[in-house]
């Protein structure tokens, strides 16, 4: 394939960096082609690792890896964002502000979600594991992590009510932007959505556990609030595809 949009997913499963690239491509009204992920591990046919493609073209072995006609793949967040901005349609809303001082929170707001050291980058290091191991567990970090998750939250929860006392429903100026849409879908990991929103699957089940356990963690319990609720709902409701669209079996 040398044309189009493509995104690699796994069916069934809402991987959230993908979930949100996918949310983020809606928003831009480009259509996706969907590319299934290589999974981790040896293909028992032929002795290789299945990765080993994905890893010449990519240098990293991460899901979503995003392809656009023939231009270098891309497979870290900022990079999906500036090419989705660019490969929008005409009429579909500008994720990245065009005022600066916006664009500084805007991204910042996305950076303590997304990057390193963030929402999901602390969620994936709360336990010991193959992948916790990936991203840097240590008992340290680790028993750091439930702190700076809840801090993530309130920073974003003190956002929105600002917002909300000037007249906005959004985390940026008076428009969705990329904050809201990465927001929305990554909270998702904390604010359980119900299956109107987020479907059930038979892939999904392990994951759902998980996030519904993290919801429960007692500092982020004491963080989360309606209000946070309420507004990743409605964003995801009003500008993103729900029931989200997952392949897989569903339940
Ligand atoms: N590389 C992406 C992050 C993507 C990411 O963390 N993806 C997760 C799934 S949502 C993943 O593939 N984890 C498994 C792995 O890294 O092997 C970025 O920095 O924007």
């Amino acid at each position: 394939m040398t044309t189009g949009t493509r995104v690699t997913f796994i069916p069934g499963m809402q991987a959230l960096y993908a979930e949100a690239l996918k949310n983020i491509c809606y928003v831009k009204k480009i259509p996706l082609i969907r590319v299934l992920h290589p999974f981790m591990g040896v293909d028992k046919e032929t002795g290789k690792d299945r990765q080993e493609k994905l890893y010449e073209l990519t240098s990293q072995t991460s899901l979503p890896t995003m392809f656009h006609n023939d231009e270098h793949p891309r497979s870290n967040w900022t990079e999906q964002l500036a090419l989705a901005e660019r490969a929008g349609a005409s009429d579909s809303p500008a994720l990245i502000p065009d005022d600066f001082r916006q664009r500084v929170e805007m991204f910042g707001l996305c950076a303590i979600v997304l990057a390193e050291d963030g929402l999901v980058w602390n969620m994936r290091i709360l336990a010991d594991g193959p992948l916790g191991r990936k991203y840097g567990y240590s008992v340290e970090a680790s028993a750091q992590a439930p702190d700076k998750m809840a801090e993530i939250v309130r920073v974003i929860d003190a956002q929105l009510q600002a917002q909300e006392e000037r007249g906005s429903k959004y985390l940026v100026g008076d428009a969705i932007s990329a904050a809201d849409v990465y927001w929305a879908t990554m909270s998702m990991a904390v604010i359980p959505a119900s299956p109107e929103i987020m479907p059930r699957t038979k892939q999904n089940e392990g994951l759902l556990a998980m996030f519904a356990a993290s919801s429960q963690i007692p500092q982020l319990k004491e963080a989360l609030s309606d209000r946070l609720e309420k507004q990743r709902d409605y964003i995801l409701t009003t500008y993103c595809e729900t029931p989200a669209v997952l392949g897989g079996d569903p339940i």
